[in-house]
């Protein structure tokens, strides 16, 4: 696949077009993802993003004072706050998205009663430093699919970043051509690319663009090194609930087309 440009522009969606399910769920197919451009208020992300830089700034606290350890903290915001840790005001998010994203999950899974298991619903940073450390560890790309860790209960993915990316902060990348074939973690995606005549896509996106993939696409973080500024972002992965593994059975949260009425 060459025609780098001619993807690109089939990959990406804009929110008030309302594209259709039929047509979201071919191209994630096709192409492994679908950029959908102001698919949620500014004004929801920033809250967002709000509730991350507060949690933040209480961690921050928390080591001045003594009480947590440097380290432990910053593998809470590269790994990602999840679970417990959860605020009401990150929670939010799958309210916000619901009505936007459900229905392609929905025909993506061919079933409804979707949920999402909040150990793998995610607040992260990344940074220089969070780059650094990956350097360190001689994980240059971080380049991977959600096949590991994540149940297939779970196939669908969803990323959000919470401060705009352009070319100073680091996006997520993609892997052109898709595969629904499994690779070992992380990627190596040098080879990935050669056999396959493929390129990496790393979309710059303002806040209020989310992107949707799924369980088998390639995608990392680190190709965009030495960028200045820390960035942002949101994850979560749905599936159905009668497919859930009995050991998520605890985690999972509704994710609905409509907000239930009280
Ligand atoms: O935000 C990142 O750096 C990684 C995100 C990711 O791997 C995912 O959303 O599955
Ligand atoms: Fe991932």
């Amino acid at each position: 696949m060459t025609d780098r440009r001619a993807v690109i522009e089939k990959v990406l969606f804009s929110a008030s077009s309302h594209p259709g399910p039929d047509e979201i769920v071919a191209t994630i197919r096709r192409y492994g993802v679908v950029l959908l451009k102001g698919a949620i208020a500014a004004a929801a992300v920033d809250r967002m993003h709000a509730a991350v830089e507060s949690l933040e700034r209480h961690l921050n606290d928390e080591v001045a004072s003594g009480r947590r350890d440097a380290k432990d903290r910053d593998r809470l915001l590269r790994a990602g706050i999840t679970g417990s840790h959860l605020e009401e005001d990150m929670l939010a998010l799958l309210a916000e998205l619901g009505p936007v994203v459900a229905r392609h999950v929905e025909h993506y899974l061919g079933c409804g009663d979707l949920v999402v298991p909040d150990n793998h619903l995610l607040f992260r940073k990344r940074d220089q430093n969070a780059s650094d450390a990956a350097l360190k560890r001689g994980n240059r790309h971080n380049f991977h699919q959600d096949h590991d860790l994540i149940p297939g209960a779970f196939p669908f993915n969803v990323w959000v970043p919470l401060s705009a990316i352009d070319d100073e902060a680091l996006g997520l990348s993609f892997a052109f051509p898709s595969t629904t074939e499994v690779f070992p973690v992380p990627v190596d995606i040098e080879s990935y690319l050669e056999n396959h005549s493929g390129f990496i896509w790393t979309p710059n996106m303002d806040v209020g663009d989310i992107l949707l993939f799924h369980r088998y696409t390639i995608h990392g973080t680190y190709t965009t090194l030495k960028r200045p500024v820390p960035r942002y972002s949101a994850e979560f992965r749905v599936g159905t609930r009668s497919a859930a593994p009995e050991t998520h059975l605890q985690f999972l949260r509704a994710f609905r087309r409509h907000q239930p009425t009280t």
